[in-house]
């Protein structure tokens, strides 16, 4: 501290995830805690996930943040209420080396600047905000050498955005909504490490690259206000699926995880087109895919792949194993054939199609 300059930076890798029983609708909009519990599975970090550096000079006169290279305002974001969380849990730092010693007060009086990138297009209306979320609480807390554990930094997550939380951890993740107001049991618990069930693969199938048109923040809020069936869905099904799909990883059960994977979602996208005014987040072709995984997995009576669809159009399918996958990969170019001089990575499906 002092008139010297120097500058301390972090950096960390968060992974998106994907839910699997989704959360849809909160009972308190400022801390974010929801209706019911959740459950997600948390991605391979060379794919969705965003990367975050922090850094803390005495010379910054505010706290500024980039993301994907373009800065962004921070006054009255979600980043700022978990920049505060963190602040007030900073400890001190001492960098023998580089001769810098922080107090613990002095963290209220530095500020940061965030530079924050996605490996993976903003544009193509995949979960962003998990990711990012996470990987600001995760290596702020880094940088401030706050010494509480995932849990707690789990509930900072949480209040930039709800499926934050549940980027805390790696594998089967679940966010407990919790009981009190302040929301310090509305936290993420791991359910099973990234090794337990490492045979599923996950494909992701961009549907559409456009941004959807309602956010999940203005959805939910909607659905909450309007939709009877969230009620029936968030009190009365859930909780007994909640415990299903437990048990479902507990014992690595494809076929029970796969039913309750889709059931989960349609019934999420049907709480969607219950509220008023309805949202459509899926589209046609999202349905024929859906449609395709239900005729294969009742072809074979058993079922071979999963789908489920978030705040959007894109397919998330989730099969047992890699043999699986490439039998679903089959199906869906059988369907959906790309144009022949196209790379398959740029390739979008149904952009083509409506
Ligand atoms: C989920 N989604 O469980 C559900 C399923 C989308 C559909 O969590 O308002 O971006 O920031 O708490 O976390 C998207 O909602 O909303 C979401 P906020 P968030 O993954």
């Amino acid at each position: 501290s002092g008139t010297e300059s120097w500058i301390l930076m972090a950096t960390g890798r968060t992974p998106t995830n994907i839910a699997v029983i989704k959360y849809w609708g909160k009972r308190d909009e400022a801390l974010i805690l929801p209706v019911n519990d959740s459950i997600s599975v948390t991605l391979d970090p060379d794919h969705l996930s965003a990367t975050t550096t922090v850094a803390v000079c005495p010379t910054f006169d505010r706290d500024r943040m980039w993301l994907n290279g373009k800065e962004i305002p921070l006054s009255g974001d979600r980043f700022q209420s978990c920049l505060r969380e963190i602040r007030k849990l900073a400890d001190d730092v001492e960098d023998e080396k580089k001769g810098i010693r922080i107090r613990k007060d002095d963290w209220q009086k530095l500020h940061v600047h965030i530079a924050s990138y996605n490996n993976f297009p903003t544009a193509a209306g995949l979960a962003s905000s998990a990711a990012g979320l996470a990987c600001f609480v995760f290596t702020l807390a880094n940088l401030m050498n706050v010494k509480e554990d995932c849990g707690k930094l789990s509930s900072i997550a949480r209040q930039g955005s709800g499926s934050a939380c549940r980027s805390m951890y790696g594998g089967f993740v679940k966010w407990t909504m919790g009981k009190d107001a302040c929301g310090s049991d509305s936290i993420a618990v791991q359910l099973a490490s990234e090794s337990y069930w490492n045979d599923l693969v996950i494909i992701i199938a961009v549907v559409s690259s456009k941004q959807k048109e309602t956010s999940s923040t203005t959805g939910m809020r909607d659905s909450v206000e309007t939709s009877p069936l969230l009620q029936h869905r968030a009190q009365t099904v859930v909780p007994g699926r909640i415990l299903q799909m437990e048990e479902a990883i507990r014992s690595r059960d494809f076929a029970s995880f796969a039913r309750l994977t889709c059931a989960d979602s349609n019934q999420f996208h049907a709480v969607c087109l219950d509220t008023s005014p309805p949202i459509f987040y899926m589209n046609d072709t999202s349905h024929r895919i859906i449609s395709l995984v239900e005729r294969w997995n009742r072809s074979e009576g058993t079922p071979q792949a999963a789908y489920t669809f978030d705040a959007g159009p894109n397919a998330v399918l989730i099969a047992p194993n890699r043999k699986s996958a490439g039998l679903l990969l089959q199906r869906l170019l059988f369907c959906f054939p790309p144009p022949a001089d196209n790379e398959l990575s740029s390739y979008v499906m149904g952009d083509k199609s409506i």
